[in-house]
């Protein structure tokens, strides 16, 4: 298999990290974006996904699988694993519903950095940006106070949560999302000791 991968990406990194639990991350061959903006068309990746997003995944069948989601969904049934997405639906679409709600933070703080760090700075719109802040407060105040039983084991969602806190941490540490939510806090530090989450360290 064959995956677009940019290691800031927390769409991508939680592909990898989900990888990694399930131990095929040997299968697949990153492609590296290189420089990757939002304001023009990587041809590589295009090439792939008309969309010209990642993470985009080639299978060994020659398929090509976007986006994070129906990724998760196919390694799962790629490694034969029932647990990291359970088919017991009561568990499966409460762990289908968390790993949306951590994509949603991603697509908050992704594009709200797109705003702040590439965007023109005549062009910007602050009135934007705050409102993917009380988007992204919103979002983490769920996590801390609805997710305690999915968060307590790795699954789909879990990884996702424990990829966009990582995300957090990389691109907004002025945002101390730990203060106040003692339960996510607690999550994310034991999670980041996990061998598939120190495999995939974002960069420095
Ligand atoms: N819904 C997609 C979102 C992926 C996404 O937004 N990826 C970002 C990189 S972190 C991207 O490709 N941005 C390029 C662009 O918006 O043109 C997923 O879950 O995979």
């Amino acid at each position: 298999m064959k995956l677009h991968h940019n290691p800031a990406s927390p769409f991508v990194r939680t592909v990898m990290v989900l990888a990694h639990e399930l131990n095929i991350a040997d299968q697949i061959e990153e492609i590296d974006t290189g420089v990757f903006l939002p304001d023009r068309v990587n041809e590589g990746v295009a090439s792939d996904n008309p969309l010209g997003k990642i993470p985009a995944l080639i299978t060994d069948h020659g398929s090509v699988l976007y986006d994070s989601r129906v990724i998760c969904e196919y390694l799962c049934h790629h490694a034969g694993n029932k647990e990291l997405l359970p088919d017991e639906p009561v568990s499966r679409f409460r762990i289908l519903t968390l790993q949306s709600l951590a994509i949603g933070l991603m697509d908050a703080g992704v594009s709200r950095r797109y705003e702040t760090a590439v965007r023109p700075e005549e062009k910007r719109w602050p009135e934007w940006v705050a409102r993917q802040h009380v988007r992204m407060e919103a979002g983490l105040d769920d996590l801390e106070n609805n997710w305690a039983d999915e968060l307590a084991s790795a699954n789909v969602g879990s990884i996702a949560a424990a990829a966009v806190l990582a995300y957090f941490d990389f691109r907004y540490g002025d945002i101390d999302w730990r203060d106040a939510r003692p339960r996510l806090a607690a999550f994310y530090q034991d999670f980041a000791q996990r061998p598939s989450m120190v495999a995939t360290q974002l960069p420095a």
